[in-house]
């Protein structure tokens, strides 16, 4: 069937989210024209509770390409975190360490700045779209056809990126054995919370317990973000509102009283924890960026930013493209991308393992993990190591990569 309605852009952009947004402005900035298309509505990707942390590079980002504004305003600048365990807080001073620090503003705050930025330059987002399917990303001429208001259309492209997230059509619409993938799916996931309380700490603190990890994060200094380690299917109706503070209490509990504030929970999830990634991030001009490439478990923070320096990356390189018609750049897309994606994968993993209890954990383990602790927060070699990759390593571009 021909389609009732044939669209032409240069880069055809699946996905809405923080990588598929960020990649339309950046392309908009070097005078490339895009359209984005979502299955979600707006709405709903700009209430989605996610992410919270951004590293200092994403931030630079934001404030270089005029996205910064509320950012400035609104988000909390942290240079540090605590790491909790035996009963006591230490703290990782991130400033001292690498003179950097990050930035607490949540995942759909960017979203949103990220609409109202392609929307006032009059990009496209095309809301509730749906059966989208790629064609034709090994030729000169990609397509992307999807039923949008009732009508059949197609998006005529010279590249297409891929930024649907781990479970969008892109990755599994390239050819079998095509792309090679790695996996990790760990034994737990998170229970997330977001409470009307007052953070009853000014930074993050990571609490390793022998009932299981927690997490406290913020969003406002009104606004609690809490975790706790739990089953990675975990029934959220077997967790009333006291059975979560209780819990989180005996979690954070240190030998001097430490107590959270508690408050209405008005949002509950669960995520279940996995570490993925496919290579390379590329088949013919269909590019993967962000979870749609690689997924990582939350405790390093680095989803997000990973996605933003994979579309920093894929921005130049295809700005370079399209001004010399060398695919020179866009050819080390995937090689640039996947060396950051596996430091982030180190770091992630690492995080998890040492501040998890793992089910078939003997008591061995257990001391080891403290003894690893104790090294991280008493050893100025073993912080700064911390220090440096949660605050992030330097966005690098296919120019200066060697
Ligand atoms: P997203 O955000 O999943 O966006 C993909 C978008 O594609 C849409 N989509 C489609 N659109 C069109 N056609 C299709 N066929 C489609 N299929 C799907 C989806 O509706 C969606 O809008 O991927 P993106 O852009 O790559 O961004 C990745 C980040 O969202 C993710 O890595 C982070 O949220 C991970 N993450 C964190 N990252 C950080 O950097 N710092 C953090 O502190 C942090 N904390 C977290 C997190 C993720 C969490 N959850 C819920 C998974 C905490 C949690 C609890
Ligand atoms: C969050 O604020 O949601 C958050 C913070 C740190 C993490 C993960 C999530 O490692």
């Amino acid at each position: 069937m021909p389609p009732s309605r044939t669209l032409r852009t240069q880069v055809g952009i699946v996905g809405a989210g923080p990588a598929g947004l960020l990649l339309s402005h950046l392309l908009h900035l070097e005078g490339i024209e895009s359209i984005v298309i979502e299955t979600q509505t707006r709405a709903h990707i700009e209430e989605r509770v996610r992410a919270g942390v951004l590293e200092h590079g994403t931030v630079d980002l934001l404030n270089a390409t005029g996205l910064g504004d509320r950012m400035r305003r609104e988000g909390l600048v942290h240079h540090g975190i605590e790491l909790r365990f035996n009963g006591r807080g230490h703290r990782i001073d991130f400033h001292a360490l690498t003179g950097r620090g990050i930035t607490v503003y949540a995942q759909h705050e960017v979203i949103k700045d990220l609409v109202a930025v392609r929307t006032s330059a009059g990009g496209q987002i095309l809301f509730e779209v749906a059966e989208v399917r790629i064609e034709d990303f090994d030729t000169t001429a990609p397509r992307i056809r999807f039923q949008h208001d009732g009508e059949d259309c197609l998006i005529a492209c010279d590249y297409i990126a891929g930024c649907d997230g781990f479970r969008g059509v892109c990755r599994p619409a390239v050819p079998a054995g095509a792309l090679r993938c790695y996996e990790k799916v760990y034994p737990f996931g998170w229970l997330g919370i977001l409470a009307e309380a007052p953070p009853a700490s000014d930074e993050l603190i990571y609490a390793n317990h022998e009932r299981g990890f927690a997490l406290m994060s913020m969003r406002t200094p009104q606004i609690t973000r809490l975790y706790l380690q739990c089953h990675p299917d975990e029934d959220l109706s077997l967790w009333p509102d006291d059975r979560i503070w209780d819990e989180l209490q005996r979690r954070f509990a240190t030998t001097d009283g430490f107590r959270l504030n508690e408050g209405p929970i008005f949002q509950k999830g669960v995520t279940a924890m996995r570490s993925f990634v496919t290579e390379p991030m590329q088949y013919g001009r269909l590019y993967l960026a962000g979870d749609a490439a690689h997924i990582v478990p939350p405790t390093g923070a680095k989803g997000l930013n990973l996605a933003a320096a994979d579309v920093f990356v894929l921005s130049n390189a295809l700005a370079h493209a399209f001004r010399t018609g060398s695919e020179a750049r866009l050819a080390r897309y995937s090689e640039i991308c996947l060396r950051r994606v596996w430091r982030a994968q180190h770091f992630s993993w690492w995080m998890t393992s040492l501040l998890h209890r793992f089910e078939d954990a003997s008591g061995f383990d257990h001391r080891r993990q403290l003894a690893e602790l104790d090294q991280v927060t008493s050893s100025c070699a073993a912080a700064t190591t911390l220090a440096e990759n949660y605050t992030g390593l330097p966005f690098t571009l296919p120019g200066e990569y060697s």
